[in-house]
């Protein structure tokens, strides 16, 4: 939250800080003053906050907050206090208020801090957005249950507690339900799948791991390919000498090589050479055409 980037969050879920948090900087400021206005992403649903840090010292010996957050049931400040949250008095110190529901969609948190005064680590809280539809009333039994014993949540996720959440909270390490049913590796979450794993790391890794695989796999393929076409046409000796795909013999006696030598032996400095003196170059491999004077071309012959 902090003094700046307060404004109005539409959310499936969130967790909320009083304030960014670094190595250096545990503490919240003095005179900090924001005011955050949370509204259920889905139109219907309502909002659950569960505050699971709260470190806000500074309060009178007679229990009166003088840095406090406070929580409304509402779309503004100073609207509909919430009970469980000490009213219109907010709450600070270190003891945890119940879970809070709202009674629409709205829920508005707003923390302030004066100029003096002992500061805490401020306060952390999960707020998440639930839908009572399938229930038999809009208020959780006390137990913090969903009313009715076996909600159909359609394409939402169904906590073991009943309330349906938004099934993008499954498997994120953040206990959105309350009682851990959307993390845990058994029940309807099965976050130990390879899958729910993999959906848990988010959009961009998720599609950097998989373009990253991609790739990977074409270099391997192309690498494959590179190798099997170098074995096939390296199996000359390394004093061997190889013509190009020009060089012609003929059924009616072995003309003259065409082609150009890629490699000259010591004793010899072309096909022609090589071919009349017979030696040292000799052809080891030569094809007998069907018709004299027919062209064969070779595309990889082998001497020694
Ligand atoms: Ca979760």
């Amino acid at each position: 939250m902090e003094g700046d980037g307060c404004k109005s969050q539409r959310l499936t879920g969130a967790t909320v800080f009083s304030h960014h948090r670094t190595a250096n900087k545990k503490l919240f400021k003095h005179k900090t003053e924001c005011t955050m206005t949370f509204y259920a992403a889905i139109k219907g649903w309502k909002l659950m906050l569960r505050m699971i840090e709260l470190d806000i010292p500074d309060r009178t010996s007679k229990g009166i907050c003088n840095d406090a957050v406070y929580i409304y049931d509402h779309k503004s400040v100073y609207a509909n206090g919430m009970d469980d949250a000490g009213g219109q008095g907010g709450i600070c110190g270190n003891r945890l208020p119940p879970t809070l529901y709202s009674t629409d969609s709205v829920m508005t948190v707003h923390f302030r801090s004066d100029a003096t005064g002992p500061r805490g680590k401020g306060f952390k809280f999960i707020i998440t957005a639930i839908n009572p539809a399938e229930s038999t009333s809009n208020q959780p039994m006390k137990n913090g249950t969903a009313s009715k014993s076996k909600a159909s949540c359609g394409l939402a996720f169904r906590c073991n507690n009943n309330w349906c959440i938004d099934k993008d909270l499954i498997c994120d390490r953040i206990n959105h339900c309350g009682d851990y049913s959307d993390e845990s590796s058994e029940g309807r979450a099965k976050c130990d799948s390879v899958l729910n794993r993999f959906m848990t790391l988010g959009v961009t890794a998720a599609v950097a791991i998989t373009v990253g695989s991609i790739v990977i796999f074409i270099v391997c393929i192309v690498a494959i390919i590179c190798c099997c076409k170098k074995s096939a046409c390296k199996k000359a000796d390394p004093n061997s000498i190889t013509t190009t795909a020009t060089s012609v013999v003929t059924n009616g006696g072995v003309t003259p090589f065409q082609g150009k030598i890629n490699k000259v032996g010591t004793n010899y400095v072309n096909s022609s050479q090589g071919r009349t003196t017979r030696n040292p170059l000799q052809i080891i491999q030569e094809q007998t055409l069907p018709h004299p004077n027919q062209a064969f071309n070779y595309s990889c012959q082998i001497y020694k």
